[in-house]
């Protein structure tokens, strides 16, 4: 089983969208390991985003990143780092496929609602950066074997 971290951006907070969007990962299947509302400091964006150091977008980035609360989830299933990605669309929700998250519920690219792990190694470099061993709960659940041949 792979995890992956995905955190729904402080204008899907500020719109009320993240139970919407927590429930279509849950509704597909996918295993919350890990939940929480929390306010991104400017240092840990900036590691967060480090890839873009020098971008013209980068300080805008920065600052959306930490203009309100975010809520980081890690979560657990099959292929779930691109199943995740591909629940999300493309980056610019003007772009992104209809019935995905950023074109159901955004327009710009700037404020593209949720961010999800690219790969297994920015999962894993995401889940250390935003949480502690003890925040993520390893559990059994019986549907598993509803979604799971
Ligand atoms: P995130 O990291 O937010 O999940 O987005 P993606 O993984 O889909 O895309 P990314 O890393 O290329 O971009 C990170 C972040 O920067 C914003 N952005 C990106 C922007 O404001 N203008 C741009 O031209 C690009 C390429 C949106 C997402």
């Amino acid at each position: 089983m792979e995890r992956t971290f995905v955190m729904v951006k402080p204008d899907g907070v500020q719109r009320g969208l993240a139970g919407q969007i927590i429930s279509r990962f849950e509704t597909r299947g996918y295993k919350l390991m890990g939940l929480k509302l929390m306010q991104i400091s400017r240092e840990l964006a900036e590691t967060h985003y480090g890839e873009h150091k020098g971008k013209g977008f980068f300080e805008p980035l920065v600052s959306y990143i930490i203009s309100g609360p975010v809520v980081a989830m890690v979560l657990e299933g099959k292929d779930v780092i691109q199943g995740a990605r591909d629940m999300m669309g493309a980056t610019n929700p003007a772009k992104a496929a209809p019935g995905t998250i950023r074109a159901t519920y955004g327009i710009d690219v700037g404020r593209n609602i949720i961010h999800g792990s690219d790969s297994a190694a920015s999962a894993e470099r995401e889940i250390n950066l935003f949480f502690k061993p003890e925040e993520l709960v390893s559990y059994t659940r019986d549907i598993d074997r509803w979604l799971y041949e």
